[in-house]
């Protein structure tokens, strides 16, 4: 009988106990095709501390510039967007203009984070009375340049440097800037961190922004890469509403962090912030370095800090090689794509326009003997007519020193707008801590991916809600031009001992948009800030609110370049939270509000004085539409 041929014997591997990774994996990677070379060393400082750093070198690079970011957020990830043959792809996209241009690109750990040696200490302090040590980031700034300069150890340098960076990798830039290396030629800092407690990150005029809770966990919990502790459920809003920010940190461990702990003992503005306030240390020790400060002019997290070191470095009589771009981004978003914010359409990629036409041509005039820059005092974007404003002067209008004055725009009855004095009258509102604004339509998660756009979120969110108190013009004629920081000036009671006050100004569109329907009606923000009452006389010591007697709340807004179009109207609206962006004010003084208890948060009713000697206002820097004259060529 036929039988069938026999199978062929097959090997089983029955050896479980291989593992299917091995020991070592390395994937081919052809060091040949690629067309530079990555170095990571480890730069010695002058305490022996030695600082992880990523050496990007174009291949046949010979007398090439450098440029430098100090980081506290993993210079090996900043140098590896992928692993690209192309430096341009392996550099983030930010560092597209200087790769194109021959630049050596350089990554620092700052000391204490991921690969770099030492201790961590947030926004480090100058050396002096808040640090004791040896170091900070002017002298690691210092020896890092000193290291890289020396043709022993980068040959295809130029010898010059120039720095770059946003946020608290401005705030880098900026440090190195108070005692320049003689090799740092050129500076850009980019939203940076100035001062924590006016109005960069952590507090505005001495409300704790609950929104910047989770960096804290996450960047100083671990020495890498860290992920901020679960702050509860989904909606921020339910998480933070009970008991003080403190009680909230001790619930998710943030007690065991020594910055959470410096926090909330420096509630006010003491020695701590003071003495760590940037603008100010480079008002007194203004250097020679050509720089470019950049600040977005919706930016969510750093708002106060470029603008305010331009505007003191200008009273130094340093205008001639300090230059201010503001544009229409958002946080860092000058590192990405600017062609838009939220619903709206800027002309063109304005975040590249600043890196290829304003960061490139300074920073080649400077590092590689390139024509003038020809950069303006200012450059600043025109958010109502959609370009950029190339200025001589900056601001236009202001309280006193600018080609124009502030112009009052008063609170008037029917909760209506006048540039008239109005007639005498009051607004009230109950503002209940139990209850407080939302800063986003709830649900609000700090992760929901909003924050980036929140300050051009449509306010119409919250107009139907009794304690945000909302005036008008009405439809406007004409158009009406603003250029500078207003000022928010309300004359207010309140049956309470401490309060909040949030004044947002804000360009109300026509109702209907035949293009796109949805805008028809937009409430976009132009400018808007918090400021907490106890600290309406001192900011370094803050007092009860006497209740029921009227009060001065004068505070300075945020910059804006924004024309208000015929059709529009001009709207400002007033409330006492901003939640859960800002911790709430219990409304009931008391010593430190981070520790205040749950039978100190009370309602109050806030009275809003309308006309006479107690006229609420708000300044606003009015200029005529046509600026040609302050244009810069
Ligand atoms: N705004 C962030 C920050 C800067 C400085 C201190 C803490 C946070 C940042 O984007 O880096």
């Amino acid at each position: 009988q036929h039988q069938p041929p026999a199978a062929a014997p097959v090997k089983v591997v029955t050896d479980s106990t291989v593992s299917d990774i091995p020991a070592k994996f390395t994937p081919p990677t052809d060091q040949a095709q690629r067309d530079y070379d990555k170095r990571e060393v480890m730069i010695p400082m002058r305490d022996g501390t030695k600082l992880y750093t990523v050496i990007m070198v174009p291949k046949g690079a010979v007398n090439a510039p450098i440029v430098l970011t100090r980081t506290p957020y993993d210079a090996a990830g900043r140098a590896k967007r992928s692993d690209s043959t192309r430096m341009i792809e392996a550099l983030p996209l930010a560092d597209e203009e200087f790769v194109k241009a021959g630049y050596i690109r350089v990554y620092q750990d700052i000391r204490g984070k991921y690969g770099s040696e030492g201790d961590y200490v947030v926004t480090r302090p100058v050396i002096g009375p808040l640090n004791a040590t040896k170091v900070d980031h002017t002298t690691d700034a210092y020896d890092t340049i000193d290291w890289l300069v020396n043709k022993a150890n980068l040959p295809e340098s130029n010898g010059r440097v120039g720095m770059i960076g946003s946020s608290y990798e401005g705030f880098t830039v900026v440090m190195a800037l108070l005692h320049p290396h003689p090799a740092l030629k050129v500076a850009a800092p980019e939203s940076p961190m100035i001062d924590g407690w006016m109005g960069d990150d952590w507090f505005h005029y001495g409300a704790f922004r609950l929104a910047n809770i989770g960096w804290i966990g996450a960047q100083t919990g671990y020495k890498g890469e860290g992920k901020a502790p679960p702050s509860g459920g989904y909606d921020d809003y339910e998480n933070f509403r009970y008991g003080s920010a403190n009680d909230w940190a001790k619930k998710s461990g943030y007690d065991q962090l020594p910055f959470w702990q410096r926090i909330v003992q420096h509630p006010s503005y003491d020695y701590y912030w003071q003495g760590q306030a940037l603008d100010k240390l480079l008002a007194a020790n203004p250097s020679n370095v050509p720089t470019i400060w950049e600040q977005g002019l919706w930016d969510q997290e750093d708002m106060y800090g470029a603008i305010h070191s331009w505007e003191a470095l200008k009273a130094q009589g340093k205008l001639g090689n300090n230059f201010l771009v503001m544009g229409p981004w958002r946080h860092s978003q000058i590192n990405r794509t600017g062609t838009s914010l939220g619903p709206f359409q800027w002309n063109g990629d304005t975040a590249r326009q600043f890196r290829k036409d304003m960061v490139l041509p300074l920073f080649n005039q400077y590092l590689k003997d390139g024509p003038a820059a020809n950069l303006p005092s200012a450059a600043i974007y025109n958010t109502g007519e959609n370009h950029w404003d190339r200025l001589n002067q900056w601001p236009l209008a202001c309280q006193s020193g600018c080609a124009a004055p502030l112009t009052p725009l008063y609170l008037a009855g029917d909760r209506g707008l006048s540039f008239a004095m109005p007639d005498t009258g009051q607004d009230s509102y109950v503002s209940d801590p139990a209850n407080p604004v939302p800063h986003l339509s709830r649900p609000v998660s700090f992760g929901d991916g909003r924050w980036g756009d929140w300050l051009v979120s449509d306010q119409r969110h919250v107009d139907g809600r009794t304690d945000v108190v909302t005036y008008r013009t009405p439809v406007l004629t004409q158009a009406v031009r603003v250029s500078g920081a207003p000022i928010a000036d309300l004359f207010a009671r309140t049956t309470g001992t401490d309060g909040d006050f949030v004044v947002k100004i804000i360009d109300v569109y026509p109702e209907e948009d035949a293009i796109d329907p949805k805008m028809g009606g937009y409430e976009l923000p132009i400018s808007l800030d918090i400021f907490r009452g106890r600290y309406r006389r001192s900011f370094a010591e803050p007092s009860a609110i006497p209740a029921g007697k009227v009060q001065e709340y004068k505070f300075r807004l945020p910059m804006v370049n924004h024309v208000f179009q015929p059709g529009h109207r001009i709207m400002i609206q007033v409330q006492s939270s901003l939640f859960p962006l800002y911790d709430r004010n219990p409304q009931t003084f008391v010593p430190n509000i981070f520790t205040a208890k749950a039978g100190d948060y009370r309602k109050a009713t806030i009275t809003l004085e309308r006309g006479g000697a107690n006229a609420s206002r708000v300044w606003l820097p009015v200029v005529p539409t046509d600026q040609s004259a302050a244009m810069a060529r």
